[in-house]
């Protein structure tokens, strides 16, 4: 650089620190055992709008990083305690969960290359050696924990998104993708258990003349409240779906093929006693079991012997319970 060029870098340099200073929003975990040094630090690190906890020894930072949620580890490589800066990063970065992937800047007295090389070794995200210029720290710091930011947020919305693909907008009950991924291990784990389980296929009896004598809406609204009422209709642990359009799923486990047809003619009478959405409404039932743990069933098949039961409720005349 020529001289100009410098001074320019300058004011660049510290617009952008300014900038670096007021815009850092998350916590920090401090370790740093000199404590005039962690108060300097701390000072520092507050000055750019982080929130920071400190701690002279990584014993008492490990306790509050477990139940703390934090956006950046820094700490000190030589430390008084029992557990030393190494021993620390390792210890994280064991954890495996999304925890142990935090961020983590070194601070190290020594700045030799096997030093720098056995810190990357072990996890450490970037350092730097003593002493400190804040600017560069902050720097530094400051994309480690924008990036960690981000991944956690794709990491959130990824979790939204794979929950969302499994429910049924309309009544948010599971849907046929839940069914698909959910049926196959909770019949694995009746065979596991050698517990029976039963599948009801439940459909709404002429449905069809709701949307077309009181409209679209008020036959949303009739699955909807349907939906509400399956849902605390049945035992913790049972299932309930949204098939597809008014038919619905029910999985019961720890049930035999006697307690559920039992059960399911109440729950029959209660349904058609009950209005749903205002508009008196019926439903059928057909069921199938899994009983016979020599053999294997797989869901399709467990679902076609209930749909065919369901088939021969219509054909006697609706409103009524087959197995
Ligand atoms: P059945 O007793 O034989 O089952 O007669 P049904 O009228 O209930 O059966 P059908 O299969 O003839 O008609 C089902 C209707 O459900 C047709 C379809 O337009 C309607 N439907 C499917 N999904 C929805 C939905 O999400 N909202 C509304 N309002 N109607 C739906
Ligand atoms: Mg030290
Ligand atoms: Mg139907
Ligand atoms: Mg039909
Ligand atoms: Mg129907």
């Amino acid at each position: 650089y020529n001289k100009n060029e410098f001074a320019q870098f300058q004011t660049y340099i510290a617009r952008y620190a300014n900038f670096v200073k007021a815009n850092l929003v998350g916590r920090a975990l401090l370790i740093e055992d000199s404590s005039s040094q962690q108060q300097w630090l701390k000072a520092q690190l507050e000055c750019s709008g982080l929130e920071v906890d400190a701690f002279l020894t990584a014993e008492e930072a490990m306790d509050a990083f477990m139940h703390v949620q934090y956006d950046i580890v820094i700490t000190d490589m030589i430390l008084a305690g029992k557990m030393s800066g190494l021993h620390l990063v390792r210890t994280i970065r064991r954890l495996g969960s999304e925890k142990g992937l935090i961020p983590i800047f070194a601070i190290t007295a020594y700045d030799e290359i096997s030093r720098r090389i056995e810190l990357f070794q072990v996890g450490v995200s970037d350092y730097m050696a003593k002493p400190i210029n804040p600017e560069e720290l902050l720097f530094r710091i400051s994309s480690l924990i924008k990036a960690y930011q981000i991944h956690h947020e794709l990491i959130n919305e990824r979790k939204m998104l794979q929950e969302m693909a499994l429910l049924d907008p309309l009544t948010h009950l599971y849907n046929r993708a839940a069914l698909n991924q959910l049926l196959p291990k909770a019949i694995a784990n009746a065979k596991r258990e050698q517990t029976p389980v039963c599948l009801v296929v439940m459909d709404l009896d002429f449905f069809k003349r709701i949307n077309d004598e009181c409209g679209h809406d008020q036959g949303d609204q009739v699955l909807i409240e349907t939906a509400n009422w399956l849902r605390n209709a049945f035992r913790k642990g049972d299932l309930v779906f949204r098939w597809g359009g008014e038919e619905f799923v029910i999985f019961l486990h720890k049930c035999t093929l006697n307690e559920a047809k039992e059960l399911m003619e109440k729950q029959k009478d209660r349904f058609s006693k009950r209005q749903m959405a205002n508009y008196p409404i019926t439903a059928s039932f057909g069921i199938s079991s899994y009983a016979n743990f020599q053999t294997e069933i797989c869901h399709e098949n467990l679902f076609k012997q209930a749909d065919k039961a369901l088939y021969k409720a219509k054909q006697s005349g609706r409103n009524c319970v087959v197995c």
